[in-house]
């Protein structure tokens, strides 16, 4: 309850900022996204982990007014970013099960591009398997989406309860392989058969893979060799803020 009455507030005081983490072309070195990850930093108090705040915004039901903030905020940075003319980024945006199930997210994106002038390709939307429990809704709504001309990956995918039929029959266009299997993946093997699984899975699906937390050059040479295309982690960069990101990655063309 306490965080409850902490986040209403921590949304109208202004205490939540976003951090961008650059998704890499393994390939380019470039990156081709950046991750939205929100950050919650209450007055002369310690940072709030969004793995702490998110799970109670959904069971309250301030994750809809949270992910409404989130999705303007990132739309008004791509705005910014284009008014200072520096070169179109891509922002992969987290939605969490509720938020993906709102009867007006479209309506509500849609209305958010058109005033930040976003191009459809701007935006990544990354939702985790707990928002396909139910398959009917579900491909409904990523149909929408892919219609305005949106890309869906499924986060921390492997982790949830995956049907592998949606992976087939859901218009997604990538995967995002959870932390936790690339984690040690060069000490257990079971994380090294999971990661390669999912890489000939969405290989032979014609899905790309992200894989998620790579921290180091052994991982990085795994996965690379067993056809990785796009990496994120701390090896590349940690989540940084809007104008890190500018600096290091934006430079004007
Ligand atoms: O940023 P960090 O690694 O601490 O994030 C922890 C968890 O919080 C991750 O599972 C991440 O997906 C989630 N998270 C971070 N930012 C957002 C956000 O803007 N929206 C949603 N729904 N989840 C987020
Ligand atoms: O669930 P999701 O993938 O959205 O969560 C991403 C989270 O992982 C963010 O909170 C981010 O801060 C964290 N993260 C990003 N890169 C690394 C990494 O290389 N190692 C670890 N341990 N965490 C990472
Ligand atoms: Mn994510
Ligand atoms: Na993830």
């Amino acid at each position: 309850l306490l965080i409850e009455t902490g986040l209403r507030r921590a949304i109208e005081n202004r205490e939540l900022r976003l951090a961008y983490q650059p998704q890499i072309d393994l390939r380019s070195r470039e990156p081709i996204s950046f991750e939205v990850l929100v950050r919650w930093e209450p007055a002369n108090l310690p940072a709030i982990s969004p793995a702490e705040f998110i799970p109670v915004a959904e069971e309250s039901g301030l994750i809809i007014p949270l992910g409404e903030w989130i999705l303007e905020e990132a739309m008004k940075q791509l705005y910014t970013w284009k008014q200072e003319g520096l070169p179109e980024a891509v922002l992969a945006i987290n939605l969490s099960a509720k938020q993906f199930m709102q009867p007006y997210l479209v309506e509500m994106i849609q209305s958010l591009m058109l005033t930040y002038e976003v191009q459809p390709a701007q935006i990544e939307l990354e939702i985790t398997e707990g928002a396909l429990t139910n398959p009917d809704e579900a491909y409904e709504m990523i149909r929408r989406l892919k219609d305005l001309g949106l890309s869906i990956s499924i986060d921390d995918f492997g982790t949830g309860y995956s049907s592998l039929t949606y992976l087939k029959r859901f218009p997604i266009d990538s995967l995002k392989i959870d932390q936790s299997f690339v984690k040690d993946l060069l000490l257990d093997e079971q994380n090294r058969a999971i990661t390669t699984t999912i890489l000939h899975l969405a290989q032979s699906l014609g899905l790309r893979v992200v894989a998620e937390g790579v921290e180091t050059k052994e991982q990085l040479l795994f996965l690379e060799e067993n056809g990785c295309q796009i990496g994120q982690g701390f090896y590349f960069d940690s989540p940084l803020s809007a104008s890190e990101i500018q600096q290091t990655y934006l430079r004007k063309k």
